[in-house]
């Protein structure tokens, strides 16, 4: 990646700002594939856009992928939802694959949730079944911090990810539903699914699910020093576990049938997912807005700097 790709972010993080007419957003949420009738469930939008208006965001090719985003409060929690991603297997750029993060974390998101479809390896497993991701394999060969070291002001293209996928934030969930399983997360390039050798190949790997996302987003979130929760909801049996072929129809379809849990989820989990002293911050924040000039936000369109709880560095401009 080149300094162009965080200015693009900042860029895209001051439209986010202009369209949503929220100085900053607290966290946000990206619906995969199935997750889209989840959406309306965590209520009604206070501005709604396309991503192509935010600019940096590449054009979608998915059927179930629109390129919305939606911006909402949900309990305290200011929360921008991307209703659809950018996967490489569309011929994207990592770069573009990531913007998505690297926007939401220049608008002041310190917390990233990625919903997926995934395939199911792990026995048990069964398809509509919602899964938390608590480690991943990166298979797609790639990285978004390829390049050279970033701008200054941003971490080490050397990550630690060590706990990638939040402890706090999985604990969360579970309390939201202590029926909550978890896995490890193949990511593949895709798009073609895999053939029976190579899920008995990831499974022997450790793989408990598969899929063609998150991961890459997971590694440019946390880079920035977010917290990343990603839940995978079971769509399909991985190829050669069961007898029926892949395909996207029943990935919606599940979607569809899972949409009221996995929304109810999601809407019990957003309202807590900011450690105890920001979500104070974010409170007095909010109302120190609505007692002031609306012309005069209370903090400024992109405001994010100084140094997680967890000692990673926030950057945001
Ligand atoms: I939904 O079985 C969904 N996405 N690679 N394999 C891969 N991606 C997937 C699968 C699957 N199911």
């Amino acid at each position: 990646m080149t300094s162009d790709a965080y200015s693009a972010a900042q860029a895209s993080a001051a439209n986010l700002a202009l369209l949503s007419g929220q100085p900053a957003h607290d966290a946000a949420v990206v619906l995969g594939s199935g997750w889209a009738a989840a959406a309306d469930a965590l209520g009604t939008p206070t501005a709604e856009f396309s991503l192509l208006e935010l600019g940096g965001f590449a054009q979608p090719t998915v059927p179930g992928h629109s390129a919305m985003a939606r911006s909402l409060l949900i309990g305290q929690t200011r929360v921008v939802i991307f209703l659809g991603r950018t996967h490489l297997y569309e011929g994207h750029p990592v770069d573009a694959v990531v913007h998505g993060m690297r926007t939401a974390v220049a608008a002041g998101c310190r917390v990233i949730v990625l919903t997926n479809a995934a395939g199911g390896i792990k026995a048990g497993l069964s398809v509509g079944q919602p899964v938390l991701i608590s480690d991943h394999l990166n298979l797609t060969g790639r990285s978004p911090l390829t390049g050279p070291e970033p701008p200054p002001g941003y971490g080490s293209r050397f990550t630690d990810l060590s706990e990638l996928y939040s402890p706090r934030l999985r604990a969360l969930a579970r309390q939201a539903d202590p029926s909550l399983d978890e896995g490890v997360y193949a990511a593949l390039p895709g798009p073609h699914y895999e053939t029976p050798a190579e899920i008995r190949m990831l499974r022997a790997a450790g793989a408990d699910l598969v899929g063609m996302s998150t991961a890459l987003e997971a590694i440019a979130a946390r880079h920035l020093g977010a917290e990343v929760l990603a839940i995978s909801l079971v769509t399909n049996l991985a190829a050669g576990l069961d007898h029926t072929g892949l395909n996207h129809a029943e990935v919606v379809e599940a979607g569809r049938n899972a949409a009221a849990r996995l929304g109810g989820l999601l809407g019990q989990i957003l309202p807590r997912v900011l450690p105890a002293s920001e979500a104070a911050a974010s409170e007095a924040a909010a109302s120190e807005a609505a007692s002031s000039d609306p012309a005069q936000p209370g903090h400024p369109p992109t405001g994010l700097s100084g140094a997680a709880s967890d000692g990673h560095e926030l950057r945001a401009g």
